[in-house]
């Protein structure tokens, strides 16, 4: 018998651009049309199916039509709700609308659910696996409820499957939102989601922790750090697991590369960018650019180069300008030191959107790690809304 294990598929609007959309799209499709031609018996998803909590109709519509696939082949997907499948101050999250129409089994539907002074998973047996899982989370504070769960595990079953949503501590204390220790024990397969890089074979207990990562790059970070895209296949038999495959997602060509800005005029750095622009057939492009520009920042000419871009083929430009500074950037940063701190953090979180309740947060994170406004708003941003690894 066979699962898939898939994760982090961010169905909507990732990116404003329609072709990359379409590429979120087209790798689902390619891991449904693997599943059908081989005859998997069941899939795992560990969350973040959609991109956002209130994903827009084609986005519900096209996930519609796959899970329908599925169902007429008699393959069920079991998930649990990811971080980004939960509205804002939802509770239920979209997933549970797909569960009642029977299209896909919420491991965190009521039925598998009983709350009293412990969260007991009640979980389902498939095909000789058992499985069961706790939903995402938006916020990053460690979640109490993992020292709550007790498991009504099937004893019997040939595998025993727990999928969650959470970024363990075992791939680094930056980012965790778990303990790795605070995982429950006795499981064969840990069917991981919400960090968007690819892990295989964490050891724990006498189980293995797999995350397959995203199923296509979600931003630009991923796009330059995480070489593969994929899923898990999963075989086992009476005695357990037999073997795990993780299967690559053909993702574009990519097109990546750095301009050294130093002392260069801006129309020099505008020159030597469209010189590395080659024809091609859709590849994705990231330009970085970077160090004290002899010039103005603006006077280089964005618009055109992407233009040039997209007519020589490029299906997605990206042109990164956060390491780039020129004469005003560094006067602008003299005149910030002479305003007082907090009104400037204040501002700049203001300004980039945030509520009055979310810089609370970030103001209270600055005050008790001493980190800088940047860096808290880098974290702040993933906490509640990015993709940056999550
Ligand atoms: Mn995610």
């Amino acid at each position: 018998m066979k699962f898939i294990h898939v994760g982090d598929t961010h169905i909507g609007q990732v990116y404003k651009n329609d072709t990359r959309n379409a590429d979120i799209k087209k790798a689902f499709i390619e891991m449904i049309d693997y599943a059908i031609s081989n005859k998997i018996d069941f899939i795992v998803h560990s969350g973040d199916l959609f991109d956002i909590g209130t994903p827009p109709l084609d986005s519900l519509l096209f996930v519609t039509d796959e899970l329908n696939r599925l169902k007429k082949e008699g393959i069920p997907l079991f998930i649990i709700p990811g971080s980004h499948d939960v509205g804002v101050g939802e509770e239920e999250s979209i997933i549970e609308l797909f569960h009642r129409n029977g299209l896909l089994i919420n491991l965190n539907s009521k039925k598998y659910l009983e709350i009293n002074d412990y969260v007991t998973l009640k979980g389902e047996t498939y095909k000789g696996a058992f499985i069961c899982g706790i939903k995402g989370k938006r916020s990053r504070v460690e979640d109490e409820i993992f020292k709550k769960l007790q498991i009504k595990m099937d004893e019997s079953a040939y595998t025993k499957i727990f999928v969650f949503h959470h970024t363990i501590s075992y791939l680094g204390e930056k980012f965790k939102d778990l303990e790795t220790e605070s995982l429950p024990k006795g499981f064969d397969y840990y069917a991981a989601g919400h960090w968007h890089g690819h892990m295989n074979n964490i050891e724990y207990d006498k189980g293995i922790i797999q995350y397959p990562g995203s199923l296509e790059y979600c931003d630009e970070k991923e796009i330059v750090d995480n070489p593969n895209r994929g899923f898990y296949i999963i075989d086992y038999n009476e005695g357990g697991i037999t073997s795990v495959e993780y299967k690559i997602i053909k993702t574009r060509e990519k097109q990546i590369f750095t301009i050294k800005a130093d002392n260069k005029t801006a129309a020099e750095v505008e020159n030597e960018t469209m010189k590395e622009l080659k024809k091609n057939e859709g590849r994705i492009l990231v330009i970085k650019m970077e160090g004290k520009l002899n010039g103005k920042i603006s006077d280089i000419n964005i618009t055109k180069i992407k233009n040039t871009g997209y007519e020589l083929g490029y299906s997605y430009i990206s042109i990164n300008r956060s390491k780039l500074s020129d004469k005003n950037t560094e006067a602008q940063f003299e005149d910030l030191k002479s305003e007082e701190l907090s009104s400037i953090e204040y501002e700049f979180l203001k300004n980039k959107g945030y509520s009055e309740n979310e810089i609370k947060i970030a103001r209270y994170l600055i005050d008790s790690t001493g980190e800088t406004v940047d860096k808290i708003e880098e974290e702040v941003e993933k906490m509640f809304y990015s993709h940056d690894n999550f």
